[in-house]
């Protein structure tokens, strides 16, 4: 069994790197050449931890070998970005290049399956592709969808012991795409199809996403009402079937932030939570960014000088140093933009060093700022002493 993953980033290295140490011979496709070099050399270009020692077995071994172009294989994976274009409509360009790139390749008997999240209906469409070009493999090759649920940061885990959705655009093609996974999945394999697999992973962050607006919400209420959030969410969770997750400045990452438009997009009368979800979400760094605004001035009517501002966290959650689509960076970018000559100390205790940011150490910036604001909730933050001579602004609950 050969099989190819079309995509070394974030998911589809880590995928192609487990398959390769369970003994499946993989060529992993990347059209960055450097990616491509740096796999080759054992060198990770992405972060995860325990991944890199991974790598350089599998490499050595020669179970992994990675290419700019694919190789004639047996299985073919799609696992590219689909992104959103203006108007959040979702972007599914790279995934139909990546199936027209293996296209020519494809036999009797072989296994194509899409793993980036995409929208309903893309399976079928992509299918559509292939047999409108190679229609002399219409019912002879499996077609499937099976999203990645892993979290970053836990990926060697999750990729093994989570359970998965698998949905072929016929019964033959699950059952092949579950035989595929079944060799290195430990979590149980669900067999559906494939339309149902694709809206099962939107519907998962779309979840996520409605959950966190709650929560969010909340922090807005609260706010107005003189209602600690972090004691209200406590309290009301000790009710046995209430699980509120928490508020913060926003929701950011790849997939929260984004998967819920490849639904109102599609399905804009019927996904009235949904959209909703998306606006108070994103509404909550503006009003965040806003308020550290208004401390600002108030701090200078009071003082009679510009204060010295501490933003504590620019990652996008909590111990990564993933800064990508992160409402954090967008606060401290949309603050500094409109500080007028204040001193803006940006804090990232889980990276060294930034090409637009000046990073400040956290407890030198605690100690200096007038004004704190914890923005990301990264474990040091919390051992950090509530200070009374500081005007602190906590949007992620570091002093709960
Ligand atoms: N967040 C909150 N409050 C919370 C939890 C999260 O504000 O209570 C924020 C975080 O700070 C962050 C954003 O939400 O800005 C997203 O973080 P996350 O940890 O919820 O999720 P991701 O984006 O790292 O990973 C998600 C996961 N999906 C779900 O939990 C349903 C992961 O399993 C998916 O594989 C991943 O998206 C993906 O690739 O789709």
């Amino acid at each position: 069994m050969k099989a190819c993953f079309m995509g070394l980033g974030y998911i589809g290295l880590p995928t192609a790197i487990i398959a390769a140490k369970n003994g499946i011979e993989v060529n992993g496709v990347d059209v960055n050449p450097i990616v491509v070099e740096k796999t080759n050399a054992g060198e990770l270009h992405i972060i995860e931890p325990g991944l890199g020692e991974l790598l350089k077995e599998v490499v050595s071994t020669g179970a992994l070998v990675a290419t700019t172009t694919p190789e004639e294989c047996d299985a073919y994976f799609m696992v590219v970005p689909t992104p959103f274009k203006g108007n959040h409509q979702p972007d599914t360009s790279f995934v139909e290049a990546a199936t027209r790139t293996v296209l020519p390749l494809l036999k009797e008997g072989d296994l194509y399956v899409i793993e980036s999240t995409s929208p309903i209906g893309t399976t079928e469409a992509m299918a559509d592709i292939i047999y409108s070009e190679r229609p002399e493999l219409k019912g002879k090759i499996y077609i499937a969808y099976c999203p990645e649920r892993v979290l970053p940061g836990n990926v060697i885990y999750e990729l093994v012991q989570n359970d998965r959705v698998i949905g072929g655009i016929d019964e033959a093609s699950t059952e092949k795409a579950i035989a595929f996974y079944a060799q290195f999945v430990k979590g149980q394999l669900h067999r559906t199809n494939a339309r149902t697999a694709e809206m099962c992973k939107l519907t998962e962050n779309s979840s996520r996403d409605v959950q966190i607006a709650f929560a969010n919400e909340l922090s807005l209420i609260c706010d107005r009402a003189g209602i600690n959030v972090w004691e209200l969410i406590a309290l009301a969770n000790k009710h046995p079937r209430v699980n509120i997750l928490q508020p913060g400045c926003g929701v950011g990452g790849h997939c929260i932030a984004v998967d819920p438009y490849f639904i109102t997009s599609a399905y804009p009368e019927e996904s009235q939570i949904i959209a909703t979800a998306r606006e108070i979400n994103n509404y909550k760094a503006d009003w965040c960014a806003e308020k550290v605004e208004n401390a600002m001035l108030k701090f200078e009517l009071e003082n009679h000088r510009k204060p010295v501002v501490a933003m504590m966290g620019i990652a996008f959650k909590p111990d990564i140093d993933d800064l990508r689509e992160s409402p954090a960076k967008y606060i401290a970018t949309k603050v500094m933009q409109k500080c007028n000559n204040a001193s803006i100390l940006v804090v990232e205790p889980n990276v060294s060093e930034h090409n637009v940011f000046n990073l400040t150490d956290y407890n030198e910036a605690y100690e200096i700022a007038d004004i704190v604001v914890f923005l990301t909730a990264h474990t040091p933050f919390k051992s950090l002493e509530k200070r009374e001579d500081k005007v602190i602004l906590d949007f992620c609950g570091i002093f709960r």
